[in-house]
């Protein structure tokens, strides 16, 4: 029995690439779930790759092969191929560089229109809240215009700091719940 989540944990490792402009935060976020400290990033050129096992919240014990893809604009041409059939999205935006957010936009609505990311769920993680006039949640949700992508893409927006780790777990969690609700319905409808 149990709530099935512990059904994914048993066999594998699940497969989650994080995107987003470059100085967002995506390598703090890498490194925060990894070592649970700040580290110091460098610009990625390429990207940085890290198997983790979270070890907090409902996702507790769960392996995840993380892909952190480079965000400059000359290597946003390969999040097509590091995004192509993951368990998970994650979207990092710096919530105070708003004169970006709508090139943030553009680049997350062309990486969800992928026909092999159809369906594969997203989480948003509004970073940078320690900063004054990070923008909430719902402003970022508009900026992004999120209830524009395909009804088959279920997304969360979590508030969050990479810097000292907070919300990140709460993150993790939701992005788990959505991606094992999917493979749920992707079996039962392969039963019918
Ligand atoms: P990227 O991998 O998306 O390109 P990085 O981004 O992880 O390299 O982070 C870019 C810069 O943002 C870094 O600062 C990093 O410390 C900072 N940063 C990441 N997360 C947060 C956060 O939650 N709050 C604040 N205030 N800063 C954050 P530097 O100074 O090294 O460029
Ligand atoms: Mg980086």
């Amino acid at each position: 029995m149990g709530n099935g989540f512990s059904n994914i944990a048993a066999f594998q490792s699940l497969h989650i690439v994080m995107l987003g402009l470059d100085s967002a935060g995506k390598t703090t976020v890498l490194y925060r779930l990894k070592f649970n400290e700040f580290v110091n990033t460098v610009p990625t050129i390429g990207f940085n790759t890290e198997k983790i096992k979270l070890s907090n919240g409902t996702a507790k014990g769960i392996s995840c092969h993380f892909w952190d893809v480079g965000g400059q604009e000359k290597l946003r041409p390969l999040w097509k191929s590091y995004s192509r059939c993951t368990d998970g999205i994650i979207y990092v935006v710096d919530s105070v560089d708003i004169d970006r957010l709508e090139e943030a936009k553009t680049e997350l609505h062309k990486v969800t229109k992928f026909a092999e990311n159809q369906g594969t769920p997203l989480l948003v993680i509004a970073n940078k809240q320690d900063l004054p006039k990070s923008l909430t949640v719902s402003e970022i949700e508009k900026h992004l215009a999120l209830h524009e992508l395909s009804p088959s893409t279920t997304y969360h927006v979590q508030p969050a700091c990479a810097i000292i780790g907070e919300g990140l777990h709460e993150g993790m969690d939701k992005l788990y719940e959505m991606i094992v609700k999917r493979r749920k319905s992707l079996k039962q409808k392969k039963k019918r």
